[in-house]
């Protein structure tokens, strides 16, 4: 008996002649319902000199049946796999997968421009919290609580009493607490106001401020370091104006403008009509910002300015729109 069924699994497992009827087999013998599975169950109503014999001869029959099917498979995944390999064919001709470029953001590429042109004048460059004390961001720099200069810096406030920055100028008083003077500095990042937003003034933007501290401080070398970063920039003289301007944490104050170079000066959205655009308001730093980093007025003076930065991504690439700079639209970003 043991004979016929052993002849019988072993003509089925070579007409098995795929992976999945070889499985269906091996179920169909030694699953849970299995017909070698149903006798091995049998035997516990044999008597028990029997029940050895048989249990012996039976359990041999499924070694022999588990090793014919381990056979079987080898032969039968290697026929599945070479039949695999003949249905394909490699064509050496096709063009390979090209990975597709990431791009600067244009931020970026002006950031790497400023930084460039400062590192080669001795500028450290700083990086400093986002998330800022009221003292930093208003009363370090001359603006106390009551003071009008609050009101025209919107601010965003945060629930544990400090604030998001709204300019880089906190950076004034951090980096001469932290900085051996004298040394010149910038420190370019975000900064965030809660204003309406239209072509020229988003609720987030970037500014770069730079600082010089020093015991012989002029205007006269502020200017020459801010008209050396804009011809750095644009790689070329930039046509720009000079005028007063009011800021409590410097005295005297300027508003260095630059000719509006999306309308060439004719006259647009972005420079409001004007032709001009501000964006490098700058100063000899006041004493009392002096005082608050930690230094004595009397022996150490300053220059600083705030240049915005995003107006400055905008002039390069004529961008008439300040609201796409954070779009995070990739049509934008993929022209530069
Ligand atoms: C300031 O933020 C001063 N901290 C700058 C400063 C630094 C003065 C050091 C003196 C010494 P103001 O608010 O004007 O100043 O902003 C500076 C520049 O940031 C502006 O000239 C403008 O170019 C840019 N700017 C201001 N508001 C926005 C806005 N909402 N969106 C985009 N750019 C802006």
């Amino acid at each position: 008996m043991m004979d016929k069924l052993l002849q019988e699994a072993l003509e089925h497992i070579a007409n098995a002649s795929s992976t999945a009827t070889l499985k269906e087999v091996e179920v169909s013998w030694l699953g849970k319902k299995g017909r070698l599975t149903n006798l091995l169950k049998e035997l516990g109503s044999l008597a028990p000199d029997e029940r050895k014999a048989k249990g012996q001869a039976l359990n041999e029959l499924k070694r022999q049946i588990i090793e014919a099917i381990a056979n079987r498979e080898l032969a039968v995944v290697q026929a599945e796999l070479d039949a695999q390999a003949m249905g394909e064919r490699l064509d050496p001709t096709l063009p390979g997968f090209t990975p597709k470029a990431g791009r600067l953001h244009p931020l970026t590429l002006v950031i790497d421009s400023v930084e460039d042109v400062f590192e080669r004048m001795g500028f450290h460059i700083l990086d400093y919290p986002e998330a800022e004390t009221e003292f930093f961001n208003f009363d370090g720099l001359n603006i106390p609580a009551d003071h009008p200069a609050r009101d025209t810096q919107d601010t965003f406030y945060l629930t544990d009493g400090n604030l998001l920055r709204t300019h880089t100028s906190p950076g004034q008083v951090r980096a001469m607490r932290d900085l051996k003077p004298p040394f010149r500095a910038i420190f370019p990042g975000r900064v965030f106001r809660c204003e309406a937003t239209d072509a020229s003034h988003e609720h987030t933007f970037h500014q770069v401020e730079g600082l010089m501290i020093d015991r012989n401080v002029s205007v006269a070398h502020m200017l020459h370091s801010m008209m050396t970063l804009l011809t750095g920039v644009f790689g070329r003289q930039v046509q720009v104006r000079l005028r007063p301007g009011f800021f409590p944490f410097v005295e005297p104050g300027f508003e260095l403008d630059l000719r509006c170079m999306v309308c060439d000066g004719a006259g647009c959205p972005v420079c409001k009509q004007s032709g001009w655009v501000e964006l490098l308001p700058c100063g000899l730093v006041h004493p009392n910002v002096i005082r608050h980093g930690g230094l004595d007025p009397s022996e150490w003076e300053g220059w600083a300015f705030g240049l915005g930065l995003s107006r400055l991504v905008m002039m390069r690439y004529q961008i008439d729109d300040i609201r796409w700079l954070l779009s995070g639209d990739l049509r934008f970003v993929r022209q530069f």
